[in-house]
């Protein structure tokens, strides 16, 4: 739990191309407010704020079919993805803060180029995974998983904006949790490729530690490897995450939530997680807002290491050799 010599970069993304509601761009000003240096020092983590990254809005750039600013959203990627690449090269454990979902496009890929046999977790209501044929809406944080799989290569037209990337990550690499909002295109791909998932239904059947004994099984049983960690706020319920976009009920409790990324930081693995889709602008009141980002900072201190057992104190050994 305690590494001074460990050290996170943090990487604000604000970018909202990704989707059609404006706002989302303001998360990782929302998150850092909410205290999160503060949280990780506390942790006794060496924080290097890389602050935020400048994403430019590309002047001509047509939809690609139904699909809006394919260019921009590629544009930003290959931007977000060399940050990345760069910080976790550095030795550091990344944390990403949208911004809208399709930078996991971008996170992931950077990711890759330094670790290319990474695993990937992706925690959200939504699987993400429509091709520009199957999307029902065209925006690309609907999409982002399907431009990263091997597997869906012939599935995929050539959309403007992403030709400085492949995909490379194998369907088996990757195991949704919290999904509830899935389109019929999306299941038939869930289907056909056997990738690994756990609807809300499963958790409420299962319970989430066998999901997560499941999950990591699943991911790490032949080799222990690096994990991505992409945490859209939006897998959480909407009464504890009301700030987000698309917004679906019944979704994980905040000691489920809880519960994922403990487990996950028990392993020892986490190289990069992305915390994603949270909308300063769309909380109906200022304590929906804060409620909203209070929680991504629970949620990424605990992916850390803090835990419920016991607070962490970095200067607790001052106080060992006294009596009680
Ligand atoms: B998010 C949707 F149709 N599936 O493709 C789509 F329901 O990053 C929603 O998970 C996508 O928030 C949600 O547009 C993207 C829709
Ligand atoms: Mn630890
Ligand atoms: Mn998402
Ligand atoms: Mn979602």
């Amino acid at each position: 739990q305690q590494n001074r010599s460990q050290s996170v970069a943090i990487l604000g993304a604000p970018f909202s191309k990704g989707q059609k509601r404006r706002g989302v761009e303001h998360g990782p000003k929302a998150i850092r407010d909410a205290g999160l240096v503060e949280r990780l020092s506390n942790l006794d983590y060496a924080v290097h704020d890389f602050g935020d990254l400048t994403f430019k809005h590309l002047e001509k750039d047509e939809h690609f079919m139904h699909v809006p600013f394919p260019r921009t959203v590629g544009r930003a990627n290959q931007l977000l993805s060399g940050a990345v690449s760069g910080a976790v090269g550095a030795g550091h454990t990344c944390i990403m803060l949208g911004g809208d979902h399709s930078l996991a496009i971008g996170s992931v890929e950077g990711h890759a180029q330094q670790c290319p046999d990474l695993c990937l977790i992706w925690v959200d209501a939504h699987a993400d995974i429509n091709t520009p044929l199957t999307s029902p809406s065209g925006n690309l944080h609907g999409q982002s998983v399907a431009f990263l799989l091997k597997d869906l290569q012939n599935k995929m037209p050539e959309v403007p904006g992403f030709s400085w990337m492949k995909p490379f990550l194998s369907a088996r690499d990757l195991v949704y949790i919290g999904l509830r909002d899935v389109d019929p295109g999306e299941h038939i791909i869930l289907k056909t490729l056997g990738i690994q998932y756990f609807s809300m239904r499963d958790i409420d059947r299962m319970g989430i530690q066998r999901v997560m004994e499941v999950t990591l099984d699943h991911l790490l049983a032949r080799k222990q490897r690096p994990i991505h960690l992409s945490f859209d706020i939006d897998a959480f319920d909407p009464s504890l995450a009301p700030a987000t976009g698309t917004p679906v009920n019944g979704g994980l409790t905040y000691r489920e939530g809880i519960y994922v990324t403990e487990e996950i930081h028990n392993t020892g693995l986490l190289s990069v997680m992305d915390v994603v889709e949270v909308n300063p602008t769309l909380g109906a009141t200022p304590e929906a807002v804060e409620a909203t980002t209070s929680l991504a900072v629970d949620v990424i201190a605990s992916a850390l290491g803090q835990t419920r057992e016991v607070s962490y104190f970095s200067h607790f050994h001052i106080y060992l050799n006294k009596p009680l």
